[in-house]
C-alpha cells in the first residue's frame, strides 16, 4: 500500500505540496487537471508539467482521480464514440507519462451529494453530512445552487459550475436511461478503452455512488457489493477495476466493506478510506477516521485491505475542518494528515505483527 492525499493542482488546491509532502509515510498524491471538463482532450505536456511539478515536490504523481466521463458515453448518445476516441488520446497522454492508475465515475448529472458541507460537530469541527429528509426538500434542479451556496467559494469536484448551469439539459438527457441502460454505456465504455488500458498497464478504478442510492430518481449502478462483482466480471480484465471507496458504499450500513474487499481481492486499485457516523436511515455525518468517532471499523477494513495483498495507491478521506483552517469542505490539510497518520499506525502494526 502506497499512502497518498488528493490535490488538486496549483490554483485550485488551498493545501501546499509542500505540506502534504510534511505528512509522515505520504509519499505521492493523486491529481488531475482539475480545469478540464468532461470530453476535453489532456496533452501529454499538460501531464508531463503537472507531473513533474509533484517530483520537484518530493512527491510521487500516484495516479489521476478523475478523468471524468462525458454525458454523451454515460447516456450512450450518437456521438459517445467521438468521446471515448478523446478519452482513449487522454489515457494515451497519461500512459506515455507512466500514469498507471486512473478513477473515474459513472454517476449521471452529478457526483457526490451532500444536504450539508459544513454541519457542526460537538468537537467544534465542521463535517458533510447526508439527510435525504433534506434533499427530497429540493428540486432537483436547485441542487447544484444548494450545494454551491455551502461550498464556502471553492469549486468542488465533479459539480463545475459550467456544466451545472445547463442542469435542466443534464436531467433531460437521462430521462431514458435506466439502470440496464447505464451499466450497458458502462461496459461499451469499458471495452472500448481496453486496448490502451493494456497497452500502458492503465488500471481504471470506478469510484462508488455517493450516497450508494439513486438521488432525484437517476439510476445509480455502483452501490454494492453485488454490482461491483457484477461489473468487473462483465470484463474481466485487470484494468477493469474499482476504487474502494469505504464512505461511499458505507453510506449503506447494509453493505459489509471488508467483505466487498475481500471479494475484490486484485480489481481493487486504489482505496478511500473514512469513517460516517450514521444517525437514522439515509442520514449520517463524516466523521473523524478514528473507528471510535464513528460507525465504521476502520481497523477491520485495513486488516481486509492488508488480507488481500492491497499494493495499490490508498488516502484518507474528506477530513472534518478542524483548527480553524478554510479550506475546500472535505480537502482540508489537518484533519487528512490524521487520517493518514491513523492509517499508517494501523497499518505498520499489521504488518508487523499479522502474518
Ligand atoms: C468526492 C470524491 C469524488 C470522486 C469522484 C471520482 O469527494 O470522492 O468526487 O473523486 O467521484 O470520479
Amino acid at each position: 500500500m502506497k499512502m497518498t492525499l488528493r490535490w488538486f493542482g496549483p490554483g485550485f488546491d488551498t493545501v501546499s505540496l509542500k505540506y502534504i509532502r510534511q505528512i509522515p509515510g505520504v509519499v505521492g498524491v493523486v491529481s488531475t487537471l482539475f480545469e478540464k471538463r468532461p470530453g476535453e482532450l489532456w496533452t501529454q505536456a499538460e501531464v508531463k508539467a503537472l507531473k513533474s511539478e509533484i517530483n520537484q515536490a518530493g512527491l510521487e504523481l500516484s495516479g489521476i482521480e478523475s478523468v471524468n466521463i462525458h454525458d454523451s458515453i454515460k447516456t450512450g448518445t450518437a456521438e459517445r464514440d467521438e468521446h471515448i476516441e478523446t478519452y482513449i488520446k487522454c489515457l494515451t497522454a497519461l500512459g506515455e507519462e507512466g500514469v498507471d492508475m486512473v478513477c473515474y465515475n459513472f454517476m449521471p448529472v452529478f457526483d457526490w451529494t451532500r444536504s450539508d458541507l459544513a454541519k457542526e460537530r460537538t468537537d467544534g469541527s465542521f463535517v458533510l453530512a447526508y439527510d435525504q429528509a433534506e434533499i427530497d426538500k429540493i428540486i432537483p434542479e436547485e441542487i447544484f445552487a444548494a450545494m454551491d451556496k455551502k461550498s464556502d467559494g471553492h469549486m468542488l469536484p465533479g459539480w463545475e459550475p459550467d456544466r451545472m448551469a445547463k442542469i435542466s439539459e443534464l436531467f433531460a438527457l437521462y430521462k431514458d436511461v435506466n439502470e440496464e441502460k447505464l451499466f450497458d454505456n458502462l461496459i461499451y465504455f469499458l471495452k472500448a478503452i481496453g486496448n490502451v488500458c493494456e497497452k500502458y498497464n492503465i488500471k481504471m478504478a470506478i469510484h462508488p455512488d455517493d450516497p450508494a442510492w439513486p438521488v432525484f430518481g437517476l439510476p445509480r449502478i455502483v452501490t454494492n457489493q453485488k454490482n461491483l462483482l457484477r461489473l468487473i466480471n462483465a470484463v474481466d480484465k485487470t484494468y477493469n477495476g474499482v476504487t474502494l471507496c469505504t464512505g461511499s458504499l458505507g453510506s449503506n450500513p447494509a453493505n459489509n466493506i471488508p467483505e466487498t474487499i475481500k471479494s475484490l481481492k486484485g480489481r481493487i486499485h486504489f482505496a478511500h478510506v473514512r469513517n460516517l457516523k450514521y444517525h437514522s436511515e439515509g442520514s449520517f455525518e463524516e466523521a473523524a477516521h478514528l473507528s471510535a468517532d464513528g460507525s465504521m471499523d476502520i481497523a477491520a477494513i485495513m486488516k481486509a485491505f492488508y488480507d488481500t495483498n492491497f499494493t495499490g495507491p490508498m488516502r484518507p478521506d474528506h477530513g472534518r475542518m478542524i483548527w480553524g483552517e478554510q479550506a475546500m469542505p472535505g480537502y482540508g490539510l489537518y484533519d487528512r494528515a490524521l487520517g493518514a497518520s491513523y492509517l499508517l499506525g494501523i497499518w505498520e502494526t499489521l504488518t508487523k505483527y499479522v502474518k
